[in-house]
């Protein structure tokens, strides 16, 4: 299934789809946020995961072009919401760290947001410490350029092997996005003060913290009492297309 790096605009607006999860905060239980989560609509009209193809993507490069193209569909779908005086909420994006290596990243993303008028308070930039090239020094630099500008950045995957406290050394975040790995465990007394203990140093920390995946009412009401501030889950909602997810912000406005 590769692009075969021959990626036109006519491909990217029929076959690339933004889609969102909704990101729950825990004591209001409110919707305070959204993460793009990119869908590939194939040739037969099969809705395919990215993690399916996302290597072959990768390797040619052409995961910044479809990321930049989502990023100006979903400003674009704010800036009509925004205009309209319409309920909205921060929206985030996934970068990879290839896309930090391109030297025209910051220039691209900050015309789109110019473009379409978006307040910096509502982007916010997730990434990985990657791993093959760890966390380097122009990732840390391009993340200190955002953190400068005022956009929010979050750790995905804390715990994963990919990104651990090593990476809190190295550059400042505002978000540790929790591995759903954690939340697939049968929850056992021993297993829940580990949990507890990890959340409360990432607190003293004064990171807000985010647990992803999350399926079951036992680990929603366990988060709660750990302090953790947001969830992302099928227990709450799954990926959506934009539409279904405005529906969702407007009911609760
Ligand atoms: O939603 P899904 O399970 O397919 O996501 C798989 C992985 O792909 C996730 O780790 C996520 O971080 C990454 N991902 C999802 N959407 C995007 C996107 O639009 N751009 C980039 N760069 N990564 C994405
Ligand atoms: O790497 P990243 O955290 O960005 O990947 C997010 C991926 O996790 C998305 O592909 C999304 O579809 C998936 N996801 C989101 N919520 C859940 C959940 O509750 N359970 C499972 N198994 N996957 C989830
Ligand atoms: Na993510
Ligand atoms: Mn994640």
């Amino acid at each position: 299934h590769a692009l075969n790096g021959k990626l036109t605009e006519a491909r990217l607006n029929k076959e690339f789809v933004p889609y969102i999860q909704p990101k729950i905060d825990l004591s209001s239980e409110q919707i305070v946020g959204g993460e793009i989560l990119m869908r590939w609509i194939n040739e037969k009209g099969e809705l395919i995961p990215l993690t399916n193809f996302f290597f072959s993507l990768n390797e040619k490069g052409d995961i910044y072009l479809i990321d930049l193209y989502l990023f100006d569909q979903v400003c674009h779908w704010m800036n009509q919401r925004l205009k309209a005086k319409q309920p909205l909420v921060p929206v985030s994006f996934n970068i990879t760290n290839t896309s930090f290596f391109d030297i025209n990243f910051l220039d691209d993303y900050l015309n789109i947001l110019h473009q379409y008028e978006i307040p910096k308070e509502y982007i916010e930039f997730e990434f990985l410490e990657d791993i093959q090239y760890g966390l380097n020094e122009q990732v840390i630099e391009t993340i200190e350029k955002l953190k400068a500008i005022g956009f929010t950045c979050s750790l995905d995957d804390f715990g994963s092997g990919y990104s651990s406290y090593n990476v809190l050394l190295k550059t400042q975040v505002d978000i540790i996005k929790l591995d759903r790995m954690f939340f697939q465990k049968q929850l056992t007394e021993k297993y829940a003060k580990m949990l507890n203990y990890t959340i409360l140093a990432l607190k003293e920390m004064n990171l807000k913290i985010l647990a992803e995946g999350v399926e079951t009412k036992e680990y929603v009401d366990f988060l709660k009492s750990a302090g953790c501030d947001y969830v992302q889950g099928f227990y709450y909602y799954k990926p959506m297309p934009l539409d279904e997810f405005q529906q969702l912000i407007d009911k609760q406005a």
